[in-house]
């Protein structure tokens, strides 16, 4: 297990494509923001040796490897974060957690409910030891959406009764973009619904309090074969799904996500509609936030917007100066900096790490979700228990 020492903690980076990207650099400004235990950014991992030399030195990395394998048995590793395809993410996590490492892990966990029960189990057992586990579920750290989440637990909006979070993006509705993993559910899992819909149910059940119990779900998959490198390739995974979820408080939720919505950029927008109040969230204006109090007589109420840049709400104090907005890459540095606070906060292998939400278990239950969607699916929108 990674002991606290003098020397900075140590950070290795499997994968360095998008997701790569973005951690990288919040690798870099999280110490710039916030006050959290030195690190160093030792190695960024990758297959192809060119190419991850040329994203160490772009990205800022010390060293690169093509090994995980002998990166995570490393003396001076302390963090592995997995930013690889989902079917890679059990075995490299697994293996990081055994070998006492803190882990961080893009969303979704796995790409089925067997790996994530692999994962979580080895997770188990890495926080009995003093580790961490972590989930990047990173839009709980866009501020806008954290203060959403303390409006619901101060009771602001009273019991809420129905939320209706979409995801939808346009980057596939042009019949010739090419193949990628993120289209082959050997290498994804599933196609819109896990990689942006594990998003939207996340957020459903991370905002009501919430747990999903039952599901009925279609998915859908528009264009069936793309270019691939040796000619044409079938699409084995969805370009949108649409879901159902009733919630052990009562509450009901719909949930829509799409790769076909033309003109959607990158839109995650959130309702949720309580008996005292509403809230609206639009990650195309990702620092604003609307509330509508409905304790207010009738004649006065309407959605009003909270700016969100100021230093009391979340996050905000380490960054600029009162009235500064952010944008999407502050929230991965946001979420690097609660993983740190996290194992800084963790004592010793004899008293539990601090929770660090979402954790591997969460990661499971939302896999359970979206595998009963896609058994939905199957029974032809059938509502399936959890
Ligand atoms: C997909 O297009 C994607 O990159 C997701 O994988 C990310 O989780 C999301 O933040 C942005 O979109």
């Amino acid at each position: 297990m990674p002991q606290r020492s003098r020397r900075p903690l140590g950070i290795a980076m499997i994968g360095y494509a998008f997701m790569g990207r973005a951690h990288s650099q919040a690798w870099r400004t999280v110490a710039a923001a916030f006050d959290v235990l030195p690190l160093a950014r030792r190695v960024i991992v990758g297959r192809d040796d060119a190419a991850v030399a040329q994203a160490a030195e772009r990205l800022g990395w010390q060293e690169h490897a093509t090994d995980w394998h002998e990166v995570i048995a490393r003396e001076d590793i302390d963090i592995v974060d997995i930013c690889t395809p989902g079917f890679l993410h059990a075995e490299i996590a697994i293996a990081a957690l055994e070998a006492g490492k803190h882990v961080l892990c893009e969303k979704p966990l796995a790409n089925d409910t067997a790996e994530a029960e692999a994962m979580a189990r080895a997770a188990a057992a890495a926080t009995a030891r003093g580790q961490v586990a972590a989930l990047g579920f990173t839009y709980r750290r866009v501020p806008a959406l954290a203060l959403a989440r303390q409006f619901v637990q101060a009771g602001r909006l009273g019991t809420i009764c129905q939320a209706k979070v979409a995801y939808l993006q346009d980057w596939l509705v042009d019949a010739d973009a090419p193949m990628s993993w993120r289209l082959r559910k050997e290498t994804a899992g599933s196609g819109a619904l896990g990689d942006i819909g594990s998003h939207a149910i996340d957020q459903v059940q991370h905002l009501t309090g919430q747990r999903v119990t039952a599901v009925r779900g279609r998915l859908a998959t528009m264009v069936p074969q793309r270019p691939g490198p040796d000619g044409p390739e079938p699409v084995t995974v969805d370009d949108a799904a649409w879901a159902t979820l009733e919630l052990d408080g009562g509450a009901i939720a719909s949930v829509e996500v799409s790769r076909m919505a033309t003109g959607a950029k990158n839109r995650l927008t959130v309702e949720l509609y309580g008996t005292a109040g509403a809230l609206r969230f639009d990650l195309e204006n990702p620092n604003e936030l609307w509330f509508l109090d409905a304790t207010l007589p009738i004649a006065e109420q309407g959605f009003a917007r909270v700016l969100v840049t100021e230093p009391e709400h979340p996050y905000l104090e380490g960054w600029w100066p009162q009235g500064h907005v952010l944008g999407w890459e502050n929230a991965f540095s946001n979420q690097a900096r609660d993983l740190l606070l996290a194992i800084a906060a963790m004592p010793s292998a004899d008293e539990p790490a601090a929770r660090f939400s979402p954790d591997f278990a969460d990661g499971l239950a939302l896999q359970r979700v979206l595998d009963a969607i896609i058994a939905s699916d199957a029974a032809d929108g059938a509502a399936i228990a959890l």
